[in-house]
């Protein structure tokens, strides 16, 4: 079990979220891309694996941690991705991975999407555009592909086997939905599964904290949606 985690400039949040990885996850990668604080440093002394990605954004930043994993040591059987700015909790990563381990009769999952929910009534980080946006998004992938996902979250699971299988191609913001997408058209059993999430812990937004990046996001997913569709 791995768990992969871009991390930008979170030198306040990434030592918060590693201390709080359990002690059985066997290897953890933080992929950095260029960071000018002491977010790879920390990443370092706490274990971490760290890669460098040169070129900007969160698909490619994931594609590295994908290309480390599988080239450099034991490839995991399952993956986790977990964002660094502490929103999610690493300590409910056995109920994350949970449905990928399964024992039994039933059908193992290939995919587990850890909704965001919230936390006293609080879902923290997601502004009002970017739910606005999320649910456009959704809308619109049910429409296209016929499933109604209830969330894009960052914080999931999955086999690595079938996600090298999927191909992934996405350098920035697609990344999340072009795995739904592609997961469910290979026809991977998709648990969508309910998750605490908070405000990130310390430091800056890179994302949905600014509006211009967002309607960015939304570009790119839109684009997303018509070139999965043509696919
Ligand atoms: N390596 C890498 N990591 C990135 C990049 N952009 C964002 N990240 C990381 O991706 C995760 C998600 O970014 P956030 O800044 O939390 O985005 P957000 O969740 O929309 O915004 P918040 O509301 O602040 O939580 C964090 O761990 C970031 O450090 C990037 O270009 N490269
Ligand atoms: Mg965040």
């Amino acid at each position: 079990m791995a768990v992969l985690i871009p991390a930008l400039d979170e030198e306040d949040a990434l030592p918060v979220q590693l201390r709080r990885i359990p002690g059985w996850v066997d290897r953890v990668v933080v992929v950095d891309n260029g960071s000018t604080d002491g977010t790879v440093a920390l990443a370092r002394s706490a274990g971490a694996e760290v890669v460098h990605e040169a070129e900007r954004g969160y698909g490619a930043a994931c594609l590295r941690g994908l290309r480390h994993l599988a080239n450099q040591g034991r490839p995991p059987e399952v993956l986790a991705f977990l964002d660094a700015d502490g929103s999610d909790d690493p300590g409910l990563l056995a109920d994350l991975v949970a449905p990928l381990v399964a024992e039994g009769a039933g059908a193992r999952a290939g995919l587990v999407l850890g909704v965001r929910q919230s936390v006293g009534g609080h879902v923290g980080t997601i502004l009002p555009h970017a739910r606005f946006g999320n649910r456009l998004v959704l809308s619109l992938t049910a429409l296209l592909f016929g499933r109604r996902f209830a969330d894009l979250p960052p914080f999931r699971a999955i086999s690595f086997q079938a996600l090298q299988s999927l191909e992934m191609d996405d350098r920035t913001w697609g990344w999340t939905l072009q795995m739904q997408i592609r997961a469910l058209r290979a026809g991977l059993a998709i648990v969508e599964q309910g998750m605490p999430h908070a405000d990130r812990v310390a430091g800056e937004s890179k994302i949905s904290g600014s509006l211009g990046i967002s309607v960015r996001v939304g570009l790119k997913m839109l684009w997303t949606l018509i070139r999965e569709r043509l696919r």
